[in-house]
């Protein structure tokens, strides 16, 4: 099963989840994660195909460790199926740069290993029932965002599934097209109903200055146009982490427009960093939106925003808590994260399920990365 195949283009966003039954939605989140790794041999799911990025067996092991840890261990009050296997599925006791020299389970190991912990937890949702629900939607989360990270290292590792298939719906090149947003408040982040993560929690209200939001995402001819003008030689329209973040590392494109591969069309660029998307959107006159605006412009009906969930969006925010933020239900999965270099990304990208998909989702990453699947819309004040 290939999720991405037949998605239309225009905005798809919103998630419309249906109301499965647990068993379902970590059955059909299983088959996608099988699928991204069938085609592959032991060898490449073994290799580290990118530094950056974990063996794509050893995040198998960790989707089966993290949902042994929580339904089974924590939701059902059983010992851990491989207590043993702990740490080295743990993303803080094992950073990525050290999984390669560590004894994953490979081969069908972990497959079995999948299965086995599988089989334990739907023994506990039989037994003890779903309770409210959190752990559940939880863990079919944790699998599906796994999933996208494992895109990720296919696209490094220049594998099948890295890439989106081509869409057959393409923006219209556009460079002055905005959507006006007046100034005021609005609420911002999720309500108490439903599953949402900590970091999105407690809605507050906002008071947005008016500003004009893209109506659409910057599209690869668009980034090309920048590159042949000097985009990347110019150091005003760069900040100084930025260029010389740049200068390190020679980058003189998005990551993947090698050789032959220089998209020059009408989709939305894909793999720019923070730094990449700070300077563009200086050439252009114009800035990156705060997590905020963007947010205000994605609940803004009267003039909707376009072709948002086809790349995450890099927005000004540093990633941080919002007033009365509280973990929930583990430190590990924001809180670490705040304060520091970490920029926000709002939307969804190709590569993102359904069920993840929604306006006050946030995601974050570090300013110099690319793997992720991340584009740019542009902002700009309004006076
Ligand atoms: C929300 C995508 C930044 O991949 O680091 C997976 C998701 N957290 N396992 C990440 C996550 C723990 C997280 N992001
Ligand atoms: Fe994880």
């Amino acid at each position: 099963m290939i999720p991405t195949r037949d998605r239309g283009y225009p905005d798809r966003l919103m998630a419309t989840v249906q109301a499965t039954s647990f068993a379902e939605a970590l059955q059909d989140v299983r088959e996608r994660t099988l699928a991204l790794v069938a085609p592959f041999s032991h060898a490449e799911l073994e290799r580290v195909q990118h530094p950056l990025m974990s063996p794509l067996d050893w995040d198998l092991g960790h989707i089966a460790a993290y949902e042994d840890l929580w339904l089974v261990h924590r939701h059902g009050g059983e010992p851990l199926l491989r207590g043993d296997l702990a740490d080295l599925y743990d993303a803080f006791e094992t950073p990525r740069a050290t999984r390669g020299d560590i004894p994953f389970l490979r081969g069908d190991d972990v497959l079995d290993y999948l299965a086995a912990v599988r089989e334990r937890s739907l023994e506990v949702l039989d037994r003890a029932g779903p309770g409210d629900g959190t752990l559940f939607e939880m863990v079919v989360r944790h699998e599906a965002q796994h999933n996208e990270t494992m895109r990720q290292t296919l696209f490094l590792g220049g594998l099948r599934g890295g890439r989106p298939v081509p869409l057959r719906a393409r923006t219209p090149a556009c460079g002055d097209d905005w959507i006006e947003l007046p100034a005021g408040p609005f609420e911002m982040g999720a309500g108490n109903e439903g599953f949402a993560f900590d970091n999105e929690r407690p809605r507050h209200e906002v008071d947005v200055p008016a500003v004009a939001i893209a109506r659409r995402p910057v599209t690869n001819a668009t980034w090309m146009h920048f590159v042949e003008g000097g985009g990347y030689e110019r150091r005003e329209w760069w900040s100084a982490e930025g260029w010389a973040w740049k200068e390190e590392y020679d980058i003189t494109h998005p990551e993947g427009w090698t050789a032959g591969r220089t998209p020059n069309d009408d989709r939305p660029v894909l793999h720019v960093s923070w730094f990449e998307a700070d300077a563009f959107a200086r050439a252009q006159g114009a800035r990156l939106p705060t997590e905020a605006e963007w947010e205000k412009a994605a609940t803004w009906t009267q003039d909707p925003m376009q072709n948002t969930g086809h790349v995450w969006e890099w927005t000004s925010s540093h990633f941080g808590g919002y007033p009365g933020f509280v973990a929930h239900p583990y430190r590990e999965y924001s809180e670490v994260f705040f304060g520091g270099r970490y920029r926000v990304l709002r939307g969804a990208s190709w590569a993102t399920a359904e069920r993840l998909r929604s306006r006050t989702f946030r995601n974050w990453d570090l300013p110099q990365r690319r793997q992720i699947f991340a584009g740019v819309r542009l902002a700009k004040d309004v006076t």
